[in-house]
């Protein structure tokens, strides 16, 4: 291995030993960008690499909110500024009690690069809190929203730092928050946050452009090995924005989703998600205080899982759209042992890297999270073009852009990969594709 990519993995691991899935990320980025490294041996001397693994700022802070018999709760909230060479910081906000500054410092490290791949001028960012909304009441939300932004509203801005939705922040909360940085600052930044409703600023398309962005880019896939969507059996995890959105494109395009879960268990439905009534039940379970997977399978009559996950169901395609690392190898033996082809991440790093290069050695095609799921923050960058024009675009526009986003995305990946004599390997080539343009943003702005 290049010596200089060595030397950072191995700092960054001895800085950094209580943060797995950050280690897991770095790891995963900085080797497969060794081509680019031994490239530009200026790179080292600029300490490229050590300022690329260290955020530029973190921010975490107490929030202190009360629930519905009046009883007071503390949770932590977080805020990491992670890379601002190429534009604002951009990138979701989670709500999950797993969350913590290591989980956050992964999801921020990812963001930069994918964030790079749409072409749009934004830098890396995420944020959250540990606190859990499963079971919580519309007020309690509510409150917990206005708390967590009464402190968080003193770190972002349209052009600093313009946060958005995941894993439980949807358009409900970003309403919310919304609502209270308006009212503590005074002023009608609407670029301040994405993923608003449609009525005070949000863009048409933004709901479903994570999901219907995976099929875009899945699309050149299948043109690229002269194959297509229709009639092929799509195995999904998740039932959340990104699921949803996934499944109503597949139907549209005329295959069919069979499974959804969630972190009891999955379900199976072998008629497929394809009727509006069922797409349109996921948004009404995401949304339901007791949001639970299982609902599915009670109000449509079919099978629930308990406790396991969709992969060993045999299906043709299969996209992770829930959380990081719920395929191990364990998994990836499933995938490979349905003979699928194709295996792409809508959810961020929903696999380890020993899974990725199995199924990548056994001749499944993966298309990597970073570039799979830029749709979703590509066209909240949409949405602050918007706002800063004070003026929105129709949902066959805003379509348009995404479609030839998600185009670029892929054949600038495989471009990269090509250019560096790797193949069709659209992992690596999404990392050096992404990662080039920060570098040279950073190499121009002097040492920072
Ligand atoms: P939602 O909150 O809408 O849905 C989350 C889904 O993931 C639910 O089905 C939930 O099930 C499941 N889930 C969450 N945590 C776990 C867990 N620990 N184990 C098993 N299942 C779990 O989130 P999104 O759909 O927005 O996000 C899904 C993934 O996509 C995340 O990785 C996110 O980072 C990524 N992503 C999201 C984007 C967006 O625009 N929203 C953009 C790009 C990526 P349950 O309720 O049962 O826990
Ligand atoms: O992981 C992601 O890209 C997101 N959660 C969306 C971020 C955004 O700013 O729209």
């Amino acid at each position: 291995m290049n010596a200089y990519v060595e030397r950072v993995i191995a700092e960054t691991k001895t800085k950094n030993a209580q943060e797995p899935e950050f280690l897991q990320t770095v790891e995963e980025v900085l080797t497969s960008i060794e081509p680019v490294i031994t490239k530009h041996p200026e790179y080292e001397e600029a300490a490229l690499l050590e300022r690329i693994v260290e955020p530029e700022r973190t921010i975490e802070f107490r929030v202190t909110w009360t629930d519905d018999a009046g009883k007071a709760h503390v949770n932590r909230g977080y805020r990491v500024q992670f890379n601002g060479a190429i534009g604002p910081y951009k990138g979701g906000i989670r709500f999950h009690p797993s969350v913590n500054l290591g989980i956050l410092k992964f999801l921020g490290f990812e963001q930069i690069f994918k964030n790079s791949l749409t072409t749009l001028p934004i830098g890396g960012g995420k944020g959250g809190s540990d606190f859990d909304p499963h079971g919580k009441s519309n007020a309690e939300i509510m409150r917990f929203c206005q708390a967590f932004m009464t402190e968080l509203q003193r770190h972002i801005g349209p052009s600093t730092d313009v946060p958005a939705g995941d894993i439980g922040v949807g358009g409900r909360e970003i309403g919310y928050m919304f609502g209270q940085y308006r009212r503590i600052r005074d002023a009608y930044d609407n670029g301040v946050l994405t993923g608003k409703g449609l009525v005070y600023g949000g863009s048409l398309i933004r709901p479903e452009a994570t999901g219907f962005g995976v099929l875009y880019y899945a699309q050149q896939v299948f043109a690229h090995e002269g194959d297509d969507i229709k009639g092929k059996t799509f195995a999904l995890s998740g039932y959340g924005n990104v699921a949803w959105g996934a499944a109503k494109k597949i139907a549209e395009l005329g295959g069919k989703a069979v499974t959804i879960s969630g972190h009891n268990g999955y379900v199976y439905d072998p008629d497929g998600i394809v009727t509006e009534e069922k797409l349109n039940y996921l948004l009404e379970m995401r949304a339901s205080r007791n949001a639970n997977v299982k609902m599915y399978a009670d109000k449509f009559g079919c099978e629930f899982f308990e406790g396991k996950k969709p992969y060993e169901v045999k299906a043709d395609v299969y996209i992770p759209c829930a959380t990081q690392n719920e395929v191990g190898m364990k998994e990836a033996q499933m995938i490979v042992d349905a003979g699928a082809k194709y295996y792409f991440e809508g959810a961020n790093m929903p696999a380890t890297n020993e899974a990725v290069k199995f199924l990548q050695e056994k001749g499944v095609i993966v298309g990597p999270a970073k570039a799979v799921n830029a749709g979703g923050v590509a066209v909240s960058a949409l949405e602050m073009a918007q706002n800063a024009q004070h003026y929105a675009w129709t949902a066959e526009e805003v379509d348009a852009k995404l479609k030839n986003i998600m185009k670029s995305i892929h054949d600038n990946s495989a471009a990269a990969a090509a250019e560096y004599g790797l193949g069709y390997d659209l992992v690596k080539g999404a990392n050096i594709a992404g990662f080039q343009k920060v570098a040279d943003a950073m190499m121009a702005q002097g040492l920072f």
